[in-house]
């Protein structure tokens, strides 16, 4: 009965801020389209009813079996850019207005992370990531309403947001349709218990949290890439273009990225040859050498989200190395720390958040891993 209040509190809280998601543009409607697609925090999901209560299953061994984490990085020059969307077609609000940045030359990881990688970091120093622990009330309840009761121990036991395909859907609001708290998944155990990535070794790693992905670059001495410094190196030495490939639509010629085709999502018809997660670098690399900038699975950037970062930059200077704002700042999840994630993923469709467009961007819960969302690394240029 505790647990059936909090969830309809949660809900009936996501549900009111989705209506009252202003509704009067087109960048505003997609951007309400855009937090019903992709968009989730544990927050609303960690008490539904729908949580999978089988139990946790044992841990794969898989650690030890690769080595290293060996990975091939490109170098991407220094430049000025206009960072942000140059037309209203597909954008979002978020991604206005253009404003110059000058971003030095750096190191970036030619792929994103994989499971073999990170298995290699685990292996070494026993890591947990965030997915694997259970989950600290204290922290919790500062990002629920006020007054909201500790739940029983068995709902904060450690999990992750699994996307659930589905034929059917009574809208697009509720995302707890295809999103779905799932005790027991995590990096190892991406669909929940049971599963497992053996078989996925060249997969990129996924279940990943901001603080996950940061404690592996220290330990590569790498450290993650700014949203400027990705930004500029998706568009791969191409200007003002839309995708890391050009201005050619993701619909059209070869495919050129792992997203959804079809009808999200309800109907995948794999024209791209993926229905969910590829193996890296499947598809052509961008003029910089950098696979899958564009969909797969979202990258974890080092930047807070703060909705009105580019509109309140001065669009009369150029940014240097801008390392986004002091904190976070999210009205539609206010107490839930975000960080700026970028690229797209598997999930993508050009009828929700195009997000494999360079400068498509989103919050994401900085304690929230998810089946979408991975990271690479990036390291700077010995002075
Ligand atoms: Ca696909
Ligand atoms: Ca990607």
């Amino acid at each position: 009965m505790l647990k059936q209040n909090i969830r309809i509190i949660l809900f009936t809280l996501l549900i009111s801020a989705c209506s009252e998601a202003p509704q009067n543009s087109e960048a505003s409607s997609n951007e309400h389209c855009q937090k019903a697609c992709c968009e989730n925090s544990r927050n609303q999901h960690l008490l539904d009813e729908s949580l999978n209560e089988s139990s946790i299953t044992g841990i794969d061994s898989l650690h030890c079996l690769y080595s290293d984490s060996t990975m091939k990085m490109v170098y991407i020059p220094e430049g000025k850019y206009m960072m942000g969307a140059s037309s209203p077609e597909m954008a979002l609000k978020r991604e206005f207005p253009q404003h110059q940045v000058k971003v030095n030359a750096f190191f970036m990881d030619i792929h994103e992370v994989t499971n073999a990688q990170f298995s290699a970091f685990v292996a070494a120093t026993g890591y947990k990531t965030i997915a694997e622990q259970e989950i600290d009330w204290d922290v919790l309840k500062k990002q629920l309403p006020e007054h909201t009761p500790k739940p029983g121990s068995d709902v904060l036991q450690p999990g992750s947001m699994v996307f659930i395909p589905t034929r059917e859907i009574y809208d697009l609001i509720d995302i707890s349709q295809w999103w779905r708290w799932t005790k027991g998944a995590d990096w190892q155990h991406p669909e929940g218990p049971g599963s497992s990535i053996r078989g996925k070794e060249e997969e990129p790693v996924v279940h990943i949290c901001y603080h996950d992905a940061l404690a592996y670059a220290k330990w590569c001495n790498k450290r993650l890439p700014t949203e400027a410094e990705w930004e500029w190196a998706a568009r791969g030495g191409l200007k003002n273009k839309i995708y890391p490939w050009g201005n050619l639509s993701v619909e059209k010629g070869a495919p050129k990225c792992n997203y959804w085709t079809g009808v999200f999502p309800t109907h995948n018809t794999k024209e791209d040859g993926y229905e969910g997660i590829a193996p890296i670098m499947q598809y052509e690399a961008n003029g910089y050498g950098l696979f899958d900038m564009a969909g797969n699975v979202w990258e974890i950037c080092s930047d807070w989200y703060d909705e009105n970062y580019y509109s309140a930059s001065n669009k009369d200077k150029t940014l240097d190395n801008p390392k986004g704002p002091q904190t976070w700042n999210y009205s539609l999840e206010p107490n839930d720390p975000k960080r700026v994630v970028r690229g797209g993923s598997f999930l993508c469709n050009d009828s929700y958040c195009s997000s494999y467009r360079v400068s498509a961007r989103m919050p994401n819960s900085q304690d929230t891993g998810m089946s979408h969302t991975g990271f690479r690394c990036v390291k700077d240029i010995a002075p």
